[in-house]
């Protein structure tokens, strides 16, 4: 047996340094924390949000001239495509496209739940997220180990009572997942998705409309995901050689089995 090394095999892996990375959601949860890992990690950031304030009090943080902010929605396709389009020359190239931006809205069975519920979490999580990308493809650069990675869930491979709109989303952006996997083979661009369980953020509070009683009881009894775990493992993925497409992670806490199946204690 020949022990030759593949060619593939001294590929280096893509760090950081001289990369651009565009996060969606970046004013809070798992896009801030995957904002900051990656600035850590040395690539230059242009950090999406709807709260300017939350995207300013980012670039503080930053070293000078590594990260630019852009306000917008992505549920506001005219204002998601002008942002990016109007980005500085200095800005006009992405490596890695982290879709970030969503969430869920309500919990609630089909026959009562409420309309604006299911248009917020259509439009941001699958309707957002085609237009970030449609937007931000012109300035992916072919061939050259450039990567898009999706947030979807584990609600995205599994319905749960009263979240079918939410999972009907995800799993769109599991679907999109793939699609975009086929559309971008030609441009030698990758397309990843992490589907995170039981992840403590926001969340559950904006699930709950801010009820934090009913939010902080979903992560009670276990130790739940953090942002930070997300935001490493993401770190990981965007930093492979560039022959790699680590292309669908589950990304559980120890605890949960299945999406509504956690074991907790006390
Ligand atoms: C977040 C995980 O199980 O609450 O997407 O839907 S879950």
């Amino acid at each position: 047996m020949s022990m030759e090394a593949s060619p593939a095999a001294g590929a280096r892996l893509l760090r950081g340094t001289g990369r651009t990375v565009l996060v969606t959601g970046a004013s809070a949860g798992i896009g801030q924390a995957t904002a900051r890992e990656l600035a850590r990690q040395g690539f230059r950031l242009i950090v999406c949000g709807r709260r300017t304030e939350r995207l300013t009090a980012l670039l503080t943080e930053l070293p000078a001239g590594t990260a630019h902010a852009l306000t917008f929605d992505v549920r506001d396709r005219a204002a998601t495509e002008a942002a990016i389009a109007g980005l500085p020359e200095a800005w006009r190239r992405v490596d890695v496209l982290i879709n970030s931006a969503g969430g869920a809205h309500g919990l609630a069975p089909i026959q009562t739940g409420d309309v604006a519920d299911w248009d917020a979490m259509i439009d941001s999580n699958v309707k957002g997220l085609l237009y970030v990308t449609r937007a931000v493809l012109p300035l992916m650069p072919d061939d050259a180990g450039a990567q898009i990675v999706n947030i979807s869930s584990i609600a995205g491979r599994q319905t749960y009572p009263n979240g079918a709109v939410y999972c009907a989303s995800k799993a769109a952006v599991d679907r999109l997942t793939e699609g975009l996997r086929f559309d971008l083979q030609e441009r030698g661009i990758r397309v990843a998705q992490i589907s995170p369980g039981a992840v403590e953020t926001e969340f559950s509070q904006v699930r709950f409309k801010g009820d934090e009683a009913r939010a902080a009881a979903v992560y009670k009894g276990y130790a739940p995901l953090t942002a930070v775990d997300i935001a490493e493992t993401i770190g990981f993925l965007v930093t492979r050689a560039p022959h790699i497409n680590l292309a669908d992670v589950l990304m559980l806490p120890a605890a949960q089995a299945a999406a509504t199946t956690i074991r907790r204690q006390g």
